[in-house]
Order: structure tokens, then C-alpha cells, then sequence
């Protein structure tokens, strides 16, 4: 064998590996659990920051098993368009509110409704207990889409552009309040006793510091995640909502997996839940200070009147009609 026939031997094994490679590695990655997360979570809130969480969590139990990507500021999906991205198979993973569900599932808009779910602890018994599981079936069927568990987004707060003296909903007459886009959002900031207004979280800001709204809710980790405080002057502690997410999974990708990812899923989904919880709890109880020092007046109203006002609002609401039967006693019941 002369040195060059060698050589071309050798470059034309080389040229079959890489060709090889090239075919072997594309094929390697098709294999891959696509899981394409979409939410409007500012990267430096909790709930943001745990979907890197439920990816490290995966790719430690599940090595190149799935192909986790993770969207944030609702730069894949608009906010609550997520559930019909989800049953259209364009969208696999993404934590919806119960404003979205009760769109499809009236019944469930219980769950929108102020001062009814009391703090993070009664939160986890209503929704890990038969309640949730009911709820969870009928989503299952009606929207394809299976909720693997529920997070702590906080206690809904009123921040407000200019200092004013609010100590019942009467004081909020006139007050444009910026809430989600949707009717069921709208008629909690009815039932404050403000003027809704629609928008969408990623123009919140904007909103805030033009005047466009006068005021937004949020919990205070997502306050001070988004920056709402550097336009605004006052935080009305009206705590009305304890609001939580859902992690919801398209039904099309959880029946595509087998028993063993299934649970993998579970477990990661788990560990962003307690991520998010233990860290938004810890910064919702030193949140106050911070708002302080950061020049803010932070207010407490008198709860119990914003309590009554808000109750019976939703208690004499078109959406309490179609409440399943008793249970709101069954929900106050959860200890
Ligand atoms: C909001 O738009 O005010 C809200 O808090 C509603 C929640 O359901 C959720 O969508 C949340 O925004 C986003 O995750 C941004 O924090």
C-alpha cells in the first residue's frame, strides 16, 4: 500500500464517521421529549426562575431524555392563550390561573373569587386533597391538559400610581385598575369597588408610568419582580386574592410518555413547586420593608369591609350560580 492510498483510506473512513455522526446525532436529538414551556413570568420572579428548577431536575434524572425550553415574558404565548396552544399541540407545559380554567369550566370560577382560599397552606390542602382532584379530572377532560400540581403566586395586593387614603372599596370609586385580560379578572376589580381595566402583565409597566391605568394588583414578590414599584407610590394591603398557578401538561405530550417519565415529570415538577413556594413565602413576609425603604407607603385598609363587600359581590354573581353545590362550605372546610 503506497502513503497516499493509505491516506485516502484513512480520509474516507474519517468522511463515513462524520457522515455517520451527522446522521446519528440529528436522529439522537428527534429522540428527545420536546417540552416547549410558555409563561409570562418576568425572568427574576420565582416563578420563573423555577422552570430552570424543573429543567436541572430532569436533565439529572432523565440525561438527554428531554429537550426542556424555557419561554419567559410571554415571549412564546400570549398570557392565557397558553390552554388552546396546549390542546392545539403547538405548546406542551405552562402554568395557567384559574381564570383561565373557569373560561371553559364555569364551575370551577369559584376559584376566582376573592377571600375565599384563606392562605398557601389551606391552598395546597384544597387543591392536593378531593377538591383538587375533581377539578383536575374535569379539566383533564374538557381542556386536554393534565394539571401536575399547584403554586403559591401570593396574596393579590392593590398598588397604586398616586397616595390615596383607601380603606374601603368605596375609596377605590373612579380608580383605573389594571387587570388581566380577561371577565373574570375584570370582575374581581369590579368587586373592589374599582374600575377594571385590561391589560396585559408585559405592558403593565408602561402602563403605570404613562397613567394610562392608576393602579394594578399583584402579590408583592411580582411587584417588586417586574419593577412595579419604581412607578408607583402606595401598596393597599388588601391581601383579596391568594392567588395560585397551575402546572398544567398538554394531554397529547403526557400520553406520549411512558410510566417512568411520567413520573420523572412529576418529581421535577414538584421540586420547581417547592422552589417557587419556599421563596415567594420567605419574600412575601419581607417585602413590606423593602417597598418602605424603597420610598413607597404601604397601607393597611380595613380588610374586613373589603372581605364583606368582595363576598357578596361574587355571592350574588351571575358566576355563583353555576358553583357545584356546597362547595364553598366544603372548600371553607379544608384545615
Ligand atoms: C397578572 O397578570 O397580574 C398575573 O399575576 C396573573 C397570573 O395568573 C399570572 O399570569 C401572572 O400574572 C404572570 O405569571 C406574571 O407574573
Amino acid at each position: 500500500m503506497t502513503h497516499s492510498t493509505s491516506t485516502l483510506r484513512r480520509r474516507t473512513l474519517l468522511g463515513a464517521v462524520a457522515a455517520l455522526g451527522a446522521t446519528a446525532l440529528p436522529s439522537l436529538a428527534q429522540s428527545k421529549v420536546a417540552l416547549r414551556i410558555s409563561t409570562p413570568a418576568v425572568p427574576d420572579d420565582w416563578h420563573g426562575k423555577m422552570w430552570t428548577v424543573f429543567k436541572e431536575s430532569l436533565d439529572k434524572s432523565a440525561p438527554g431524555e428531554f429537550d426542556v425550553q424555557i419561554n419567559l415574558n410571554g415571549s412564546l404565548f400570549k398570557q392565557g392563550t397558553e390552554p388552546a396552544a396546549m390542546a392545539r399541540g403547538n405548546l406542551e407545559l405552562a402554568a395557567i390561573s384559574a381564570q383561565d380554567i373557569a373560561k371553559i369550566l364555569p364551575e370551577y370560577s369559584i376559584f376566582t373569587a376573592g377571600y375565599l382560599v384563606r392562605d398557601p397552606d389551606h391552598q395546597q390542602k384544597v387543591f392536593n386533597g378531593p377538591i383538587g382532584a375533581e377539578m383536575y379530572k374535569a379539566v383533564a377532560e374538557k381542556m386536554e391538559v393534565q394539571i401536575l400540581g399547584i403554586g403559591y403566586l401570593g396574596s393579590r395586593q392593590v398598588n397604586l400610581r398616586e397616595v390615596r387614603n383607601v380603606k374601603t372599596p368605596a375609596d377605590l370609586k373612579g380608580v383605573k385598575l389594571r387587570m388581566p385580560g380577561s371577565k373574570e379578572w375584570l370582575f374581581l376589580g369590579e368587586a373592589l369597588g374599582a374600575t377594571p381595566t385590561p391589560l396585559a402583565f408585559g405592558e403593565v409597566y408602561l402602563g403605570l408610568k404613562t397613567g394610562t391605568v392608576d393602579g394594578q394588583d399583584n402579590p408583592l414578590p411580582s411587584v417588586r419582580a417586574a419593577k412595579f414599584y419604581e412607578v408607583t407610590k402606595q401598596i393597599v394591603l388588601t391581601s383579596h386574592l391568594t392567588d395560585g398557578i397551575f402546572i398544567a401538561i398538554s394531554n397529547k405530550a403526557w400520553a406520549a410518555m411512558g410510566a417512568a417519565q411520567k413520573q420523572k415529570v412529576q418529581a421535577a415538577t414538584q421540586a420547581a413547586i417547592a422552589f417557587n413556594n419556599d421563596n415567594r413565602i420567605k419574600e412575601e413576609a419581607q417585602l413590606v420593608d423593602f417597598f418602605k425603604k424603597e420610598g413607597l407607603q404601604v397601607t393597611t385598609p380595613d380588610v374586613e369591609s373589603f372581605r364583606k363587600t368582595v363576598q357578596a359581590a361574587y355571592q350574588n354573581s351571575e358566576y355563583a350560580k353555576v358553583w357545584p353545590k356546597g362547595l364553598v362550605e366544603r372548600i371553607n372546610a379544608v384545615k
